[in-house]
């Protein structure tokens, strides 16, 4: 006997004993595809808050914003990934072993629960890839203000435990206008939670199924360059910073895509004058990493270690986000400190 699905085949068996058939009997295999694990598993995408509902929406019966929740896993391994044994216990509630079909995640590849799917289909239609993978709907709703998410398998041990909030230092633009929360690099920030390994989606209601990530080489191509330190349009700017901050690599760019400010905080009850680094960048350019540096005198440069804090993300709606991170107080820094941006592929 040969079983050819990778992932989950469920067979029927009747035996014989005595020339009475017994009951028909159901044996699921699982075939070549790991169980999940706090290694190939990744919670990709959070729609916790989506844009409210339409006039015909809210005609069709669906009048929360809830309705159009959405949440998206992804195998970060490079095996199939079999699903079966885990179920979200905390936060919402959905038993994966109950999905018959589409269980199991091929290598990258990702599915989605939703809230309610005939509102997700009303809503997504024509956008949805007919090989999107909707396991089901779950229980309970994802908190407008954040909460603890788990995933646990049936041995009771925990792959997946995070708390996602809408406070500030978390993306601003998934809090209500429409955006999701992605995860950046999801296979190298497996275990990580922070908000500094989220950011808001490229476009309103997220990517359900798909990653809005770009890609540097890609954009290289469809622009017709290849060489990363290129400046064709003499703006000082080299195609990668133009790639990684969102300007257009044939016009003369005024951004730099980083700025130093100061600011008045107050920070644990304590007002003082802060410096402040809003740096943008493309949404979706998770293959750059972006570092600032610090130098009381110019070529002694030292890594100024970010995350320090952030205190805003906002997504521009225009293909780049600000996010804002408090470097230190003034009175601890001094007056005369020099940044640069440095910026690296992966
Ligand atoms: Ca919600
Ligand atoms: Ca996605
Ligand atoms: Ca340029
Ligand atoms: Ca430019």
């Amino acid at each position: 006997m040969y079983l050819k699905d990778v992932g989950r085949n469920l067979l029927k068996a009747r035996v014989k004993n005595n020339n009475e058939w017994s009951a028909l009997t159901e044996v699921e295999f699982i075939v070549d595809a790991q169980s999940a694990s706090a290694q190939n598993l990744s919670i990709s995408e959070i729609h916790y808050r989506p844009l409210a509902p339409t006039l015909e929406e809210i005609e069709a019966g669906y009048n929360d914003r809830s309705d159009f929740e959405f949440i998206e896993l992804v195998n970060i391994s490079s095996r199939p990934v079999d699903l079966g044994s885990i179920e979200f216990s905390g936060g919402i509630k959905f038993d994966f072993s109950l999905v018959d079909s589409n269980r199991t995640l091929l290598p990258g590849e990702r599915c989605i629960l939703v809230n309610n799917l005939p509102a997700f289909v009303m809503r997504y239609g024509d956008a949805i890839d007919p090989s999107l993978k909707i396991l089901g709907e779950y229980d309970g709703n994802l908190n407008n203000d954040g909460e603890q998410l788990i995933v646990s398998n049936k041995a009771g041990n925990v792959i997946i435990d995070l708390t996602y909030n809408d406070g500030k230092e978390w993306p601003e633009s998934a809090d209500g206008m429409g955006y999701s929360l992605i995860k950046i690099n999801p296979e190298k920030t497996i275990s990580d939670h922070s908000p500094n390994n989220w950011r808001s989606s490229s476009s309103v209601g997220g990517n359900p199924g798909k990653s809005d990530e770009t890609s540097f080489q890609l954009w290289m191509m469809e622009n017709n360059m290849q060489d990363t330190l290129s400046d064709a349009d003499k703006d000082g700017l080299t195609a990668l910073t133009e790639y990684a901050i969102g300007t257009d690599p044939k016009k003369v760019s005024p951004e730099s895509g980083f700025e130093i400010r100061v600011n008045e905080l107050e920070i644990e009850e304590l007002v003082q004058e802060f410096l402040i680094v809003d740096i943008t960048r493309r949404v979706g350019a998770d293959d750059v990493n972006f570092k600032i540096q610090m130098a009381q005198r110019l070529n002694e440069w030292v890594d100024l270690i970010i995350p320090t804090q952030i205190i805003k993300s906002i997504n521009n709606g225009n293909g780049t986000e600000t996010v804002s991170y408090v470097i230190g107080s003034l009175n601890q820094i001094g007056t005369e400190m020099y940044f640069r941006q440095v910026l690296t592929l992966d």
